[in-house]
């Protein structure tokens, strides 16, 4: 069977923070990345000066979502090991909390656990910067792990000593690992909205 391809075709977009309407567009050239907390060098970037201080990596790979789907897309950015190399947290065995812009969404998470998948701070999907949508200006891609705890529009990174319940986690989500049970891809032409239901309970944009 083949897939007629449809320039209207939703694909989803979950913004926990909107609920029931679009993130802003924001003015770029005053964003900084914050790299701080339990670590021997702070840190406060720019895109440029990201671009500038850590390789950009390509990768296409897919990212899942709790809710049952994946969604394949060539992820441009900077690894998250390089960025945590530059700061140097003061032991291994501390966690990572990834805030988004305005605080709305955190999730935190051992950092030994965030590394063991080579994660990457996305700031270009398919060659293209991030959409408002999407994360705007950079989203952490967790490749083993379910995107919920993949912030978008993330502000800051801080080392922390302490676990707190991330945004998911406190209506429910336990689970991170990827489950082996099919994944709906979502590239694959149909015109669907995945998280619906939660977007009617929750609130949300696509
Ligand atoms: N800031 C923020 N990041 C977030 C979320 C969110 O609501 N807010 N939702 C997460 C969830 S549950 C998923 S599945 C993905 C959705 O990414 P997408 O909107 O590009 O499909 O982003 C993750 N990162
Ligand atoms: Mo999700």
């Amino acid at each position: 069977m083949t897939m007629k391809a449809s320039p209207s075709r939703r694909i989803p977009t979950f913004f926990w923070e909107y609920p029931g309407h679009k993130p802003p567009t924001r003015d770029m050239s005053t964003y900084r990345l914050k790299i701080c907390g339990e670590v021997h060098r702070q840190g406060s970037f720019t895109l440029e000066d990201l671009e500038t201080t850590f390789r950009r990596t390509e990768r296409v790979q897919p990212m899942y979502c709790v809710n049952g789907w994946r969604m394949s897309r060539e992820w441009s950015g900077f690894r998250l090991a390089a960025i945590l190399d530059w700061a140097k947290p003061k032991s291994d065995s501390l966690l990572l909390r990834a805030t988004s812009l305005g605080g709305g969404y955190e999730d935190t998470s051992p950092i030994a656990d965030l590394l063991a998948g080579d994660p990457l701070l996305v700031t270009h999907i398919n060659g293209d910067p991030l959409s408002p949508e999407r994360g705007q200006p950079i989203r952490m891609l967790l490749p083993h792990l379910y995107q919920f705890k993949g912030v978008k529009a993330l502000e800051s990174l801080e080392v922390v000593r302490d676990y707190r319940p991330g945004t998911w986690q406190k209506v429910g989500y336990t689970d991170a690992t990827i489950l082996n049970q099919p994944h709906f891809d979502i590239d694959s032409g149909e015109d669907v909205m995945p998280e619906a239901e939660l977007l009617r309970r929750f609130g949300g944009c696509i």
